[in-house]
């Protein structure tokens, strides 16, 4: 299975993210991505190889163009007006108020997120940009007779939305290579979301669309982040009615609960019949994560990494949380050669 990943995740790392009231030392840290890389090595894949550049058009069928324009002046706007911090928000859009996008910095970051932890610096637009191109060079793996690939994707996507960022995300990668699979031929794409989180960002892009099967296991909203999506009854709206499906789990769920629902998930995958499955992969599910309540151990990657295999269907891999740093790169690498056993 090849590696898509690119040294330029590196200049995105903020120093701050609010956490219970802290400014704190993000979860989200470029270590992340070296621990993986040395994981994939010690586990004999076949090194990295960097992204071509990203194609602006598929990227403009996930995301808004206002939205992308923000995201590529947001850095200069915010330094433009002599703050000192990384720009995050301090205002938001809530009930009642005006939708409109603001011309001050300060209005447009609350305009366009949905959660606040996450800063904008001065490198955050180019390697999120960098890490889009990864999915998308590992999506058109499939071209040249792939069966599997691994995005190594930093920045991750899975929680920003046509318009949103937020959640350690500004583009959805997933939705970036479902988009790309899609316009290379594909007619079905499912996107089948193992990350603690719900992936509200995906779900928010593909809702009205019946070509992308959305499917996300994750912490029960009502006690876990994004917390303001993925309830079971959200299903999916007008041509894409039934081909959005959520698994929120509870707090302390181990895998004998997680492995049924990955298992009913996978039924509705066969149902489905895509072309080709990507799975955003987060390896915040584990036991030890810092900011998840899931309890799954390292044994159970590979264990579900089997799994996901039997769908025998292209499969490509979509790097998205995980922050037990230390422990990161082996989660990852036991799914990735769960499936390839
Ligand atoms: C891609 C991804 O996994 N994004 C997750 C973003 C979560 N951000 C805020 C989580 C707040 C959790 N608070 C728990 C703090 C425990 N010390
Ligand atoms: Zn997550």
């Amino acid at each position: 299975m090849k590696t898509i990943a690119s040294s330029e995740h590196s200049l995105h790392f903020p120093k701050g993210e609010l956490s219970g009231g802290e400014l704190v030392r993000p979860y989200e840290c470029p270590e992340r991505w070296d621990y993986i890389v040395q994981a994939l090595s010690a586990s004999g894949f076949s090194e990295p190889e960097m992204p071509s550049p990203l194609n602006l058009t598929t990227l403009g069928k996930v995301h808004h163009q206002n939205y992308l324009d923000f995201l590529a002046t947001a850095w200069d706007l915010w330094e433009a007006q002599g703050f000192n911090g990384e720009a995050i928000p301090s205002v938001v859009p809530a009930r009642r108020m005006q939708q409109r996008e603001p011309e001050h910095i300060d209005g447009k970051l609350g305009f366009f997120a949905m959660a606040i932890e996450t800063a904008i610096t001065r490198g955050s637009y180019t390697a999120a940009i960098s890490s889009a191109a990864c999915a998308q060079t590992a999506a058109l793996l499939f071209n040249n007779g792939e069966t599997s690939a691994f995005a190594l994707c930093r920045p991750p996507g899975h929680h920003a939305g046509l318009d949103l960022y937020g959640g350690y995300c500004f583009l959805n990668n997933a939705a970036i290579a479902a988009q790309t699979l899609l316009d290379q031929g594909a007619t079905r794409v499912s996107i089948l979301d193992v990350d603690f989180h719900h992936g509200n960002g995906t779900q928010d892009i593909f809702y009205t669309r019946d070509d992308v099967q959305f499917i996300s296991l994750h912490g029960d909203p009502m006690h876990a982040f994004p917390h303001f999506l993925g309830y079971s009854d959200e299903t999916g709206e007008g041509a894409g009615e039934g081909f959005n499906h959520n698994y929120p789990l509870l707090p302390g769920t181990a895998y004998d609960v997680w492995g049924a629902a990955l298992k009913d998930a996978l039924k509705k995958i066969e149902a489905y019949s895509p072309d080709v499955i990507v799975i955003s992969l987060g390896v915040d599910t584990f036991e030890r994560d810092p900011i998840s309540f899931f309890k799954l151990t390292s044994d159970d990657f590979s264990r579900y990494g089997k799994l996901l295999a039997s769908a025998a269907k292209p499969t490509l891999f979509v790097m998205e949380g995980g922050y037990a740093v230390e422990e990161i790169g082996i989660n990852t690498c036991n799914v990735l050669s769960g499936f390839a056993s």
